[in-house]
């Protein structure tokens, strides 16, 4: 049986890991086998990517450099970890896939969306996702949530993304939305301002029809 393929994207801070923790219980419970998982990451090379990608540190990196690298770290997440899971028939929760290349490079970076969708293609040799939960939040809060998370561990400091500038957050929200009006059957948009619990409904919602269930 082949299993079902859900991403998460939006904005920083949007809430997506809090929403595929909520949803990942929900399911267990229903006895379903559950795959969670992340980019840039979920392989032991795509979380070495991941370390050159959001460190502060790489200011000097140009936007082809990170666009490539992003696509270097999902080819790899998709032959080592995705495209097993599917043909195994699990369930897997990506937070962030191919979407988050379009909003933050294109989008927000500029670079062509057309050439960004070939990367892609290329990237993920023919997995695509079957639902995409897109959450939408104002970059104010999104941001406003990720430094509280920041002071919350002990002054930790944000990441390479996170630190860009807010003119940047925007576009890379309205990239998302763009996205969501593009593709309307696979992307559905949440509304992430509400609380937890609410959103957690939503989800579940539109998982369960997915499912079929
Ligand atoms: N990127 C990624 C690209 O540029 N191109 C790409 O192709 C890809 C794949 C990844 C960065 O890389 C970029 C995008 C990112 O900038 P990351 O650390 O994985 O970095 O970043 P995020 O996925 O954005 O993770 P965050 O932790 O920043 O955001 P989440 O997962 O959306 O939010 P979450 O659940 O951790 O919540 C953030 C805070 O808000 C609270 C939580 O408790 C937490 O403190 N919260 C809420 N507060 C109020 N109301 C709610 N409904 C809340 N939900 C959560």
């Amino acid at each position: 049986m082949k299993g079902i393929f859900i991403t998460f994207e939006g904005p920083d801070g949007a809430g997506k890991t809090t929403q595929i923790k909520m949803l990942g219980l929900s399911l267990e419970q229903l006895n379903k086998s559950v795959v969670y998982t992340r980019e840039p990451g979920g392989t032991s090379i795509s979380e070495e990517i991941r370390g050159l990608l959001l460190d502060p540190r790489n200011k000097e990196m140009v936007a082809r450099t990170e666009a490539l690298l992003y696509a270097a770290a999902r080819a790899q997440h998709v032959e080592e970890v995705i495209r097993p899971a599917i043909e195994k028939g699990q369930i897997v929760l990506c937070d962030r896939y191919t979407d988050s290349t379009i909003a933050y490079q294109g989008f927000g970076r500029g670079i062509d969306i057309g050439f960004l969708n070939e990367l892609n293609a290329m990237a993920v040799a023919g997995v695509v996702p079957d639902l995409t939960l897109i959450f939408d939040l104002d970059p104010d809060i999104g941001i406003g949530r990720i430094n509280e998370k920041r002071i919350v561990a002990a002054g930790e400091e944000k990441d390479r993304i996170e630190q860009e500038n807010m003119e940047f957050h925007r576009k890379v929200r309205q990239g998302f939305r763009d996205l969501a009006l593009s593709e309307p059957q696979r992307c559905k948009i949440i509304n992430a301002g509400r609380d937890p619990e609410t959103i957690h409904s939503e989800v579940v919602r539109l998982v369960k029809e997915v499912l079929g269930l």
